[in-house]
């Protein structure tokens, strides 16, 4: 890919966007295009199909979502499937319209059945009923990705998909109840140790595993996938299973995550579990052999990216008050 091709990265304000933005103009893109929600609000169709018509744009990152972890999506479901659904239907229809050949878009684990078999291959989408926490985001997900492949299918469009394990990292939301596990934990962590607190309270059984990707691993990843060429990405994928995995391959349990998080704070009360609060689904471990194949390997380990994330922690806290 050209290093002057106008790139339009939809979403570049959120964790992953703005990783994308920092890992192309590290690799000497030049001509990165973004909008700010206030003058193009991705959820209505108007302001995107203006946007495409008067910005020249040769290749689109779709990483503008509504995202947040199992207590957000089990309590604002509408908003998570309708704005998810919006935003994808908007630019993706919009940037066809406008001739835009090459676009990424990005989903999530989430997608895969609550007990699809593990690791979790690409072939388990559709084969069982999602965890119902966050059904209304996983559907809306499986959706973007059908768009891409009936644009693919019907005007050969090159439209693709990666699926993310849970993702860290720098800019991610750290609110206390709307955000992922590692925020909030490096949040209550962090808080129970300046306050000298004897115990923290930590959701569901601990039993949970999950996958955890840092963010600048995820946008290595996206060029990655985005700079193949089309006979490989096709090589590799099939017109109706075109999605790729992106994770490390390695899960723990979430009392190892938080006994880990505790360690990387440096707090040293117990730890104590709420099982009145959901756990979600039981394991979510992506098979990423599609990507490995492709030569894409994960970077950072899971205690170096958590030590890093809670740097950026310390230095931003002032967003993160109240
Ligand atoms: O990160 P999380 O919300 O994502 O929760 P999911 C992961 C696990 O951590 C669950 C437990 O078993 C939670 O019960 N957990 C423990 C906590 N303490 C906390 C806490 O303080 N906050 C949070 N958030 N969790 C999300 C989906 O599911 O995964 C989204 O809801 C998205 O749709 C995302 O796909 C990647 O892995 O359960």
């Amino acid at each position: 890919m050209s290093r002057d091709a106008r790139i339009f990265v939809a979403g570049h304000r959120g964790m992953v966007g703005a990783a994308i933005v920092r890992r192309l103009e590290s690799l000497g893109y030049r001509n990165l295009v973004t909008c700010d929600r206030k003058t193009v609000d991705l959820t209505r169709q108007a302001d995107v199909e203006s946007f495409f018509k008067d910005t020249a744009v040769d290749y689109v990152y779709l990483a503008a979502a509504k995202v947040g972890g199992i207590y957000a999506n089990n309590t604002y479901p509408a908003e998570f499937i309708y704005e998810n659904l919006m935003i994808e239907c908007n630019v993706i229809h919009s940037a066809h319209q406008a001739g835009v050949q090459k676009l990424l878009f990005l989903g999530s684990s989430c997608i895969y059945p609550k007990l699809a078999p593990q690791p979790m291959a690409e072939e388990s989408l559709l084969q069982g009923s999602l965890e119902p926490t966050n059904e209304p985001y996983a559907v809306a997900k499986i959706a973007g990705i059908k768009l891409c492949e009936s644009f693919n299918r019907q005007y050969s469009r090159d439209y693709r998909s990666v699926m993310p394990t849970n993702l860290y990292g720098p800019n991610d939301n750290f609110h206390p109840d709307n955000s992922h596990v590692i925020p909030a934990l490096i949040r209550r962590f962090h808080e129970a140790r300046e306050s000298r607190a004897p115990q923290v309270v930590v959701w569901g059984s601990g039993q949970p595993m999950r996958e955890f990707l840092h963010v600048d691993d995820m946008a290595a990843a996206c060029v990655h996938v985005m700079e193949l060429d089309v006979e490989t990405y096709r090589a590799h994928t099939q017109p109706m299973l075109s999605h790729i995995n992106v994770g490390t391959g390695i899960d723990c349990t979430i009392r190892e995550l938080a006994e880990t998080i505790g360690r990387v704070v440096g707090y040293e009360g117990e730890i104590v579990f709420d099982s009145s609060k959901p756990d979600g689904a039981p394991r979510k471990l992506l098979d990423v052999r599609r990507l490995t194949s492709l030569d894409w390997q994960a970077q950072i380990g899971l205690e170096d990216g958590l030590r890093s994330t809670y740097e950026w922690f310390l230095k931003n806290q002032e967003r993160y008050r109240g």
